[in-house]
């Protein structure tokens, strides 16, 4: 994943906005960040956190399968996750924010450059949450 070994124990799926079994949900909160964003969208992924045990290893998203410029949205449901933010470069910035149910996170194209993100375990006992990520996949 992301271009080298990352440790993703959570469960994924995804559309293209365009695909017929595209579930209406998907496709109504789609069209609300498209409108909120100004992103063209045209692909969710869906991320599902079974509790505090699934996470996703610091990483940034796939270059070659971002379009050149646009941002990646991060919709949150369930249970709240802290997300870190970690500059790649030296001297190291680390950023950490709570994703809390129906917030959405716009991480621009420059972040996936500077930046690596990640979901780590919690200790705390947590109930489930999924991401609904948007993406402006070349086609
Ligand atoms: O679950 C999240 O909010 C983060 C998802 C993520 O990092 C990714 O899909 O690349």
């Amino acid at each position: 994943m992301y271009d080298r070994d990352v440790d993703v124990p959570r469960l994924t799926s995804g559309y293209h906005l365009t695909d017929a079994d595209l579930p209406p949900a998907l496709a109504e909160a789609a069209r609300r960040t498209i409108e909120a964003t100004g992103a063209p969208f045209n692909r969710v992924g869906l991320n599902f956190y079974r509790d505090g045990r699934d996470s996703v290893a610091p990483h940034n998203d796939h270059l070659y399968e971002i379009v050149t410029g646009y941002p990646i949205a991060l919709i949150s449901l369930g249970a709240t996750r802290l997300m870190t933010i970690r500059s790649k470069a030296k001297p190291r910035r680390v950023f950490d924010l709570d994703l809390e149910e129906g917030s959405l996170l716009v991480m621009s194209y420059e972040t996936q450059l500077h930046y690596d993100h990640g979901i780590p375990k919690a200790r705390a006992a947590l109930g489930p949450r999924i991401s609904i990520a948007l993406r402006v996949r070349p086609d």
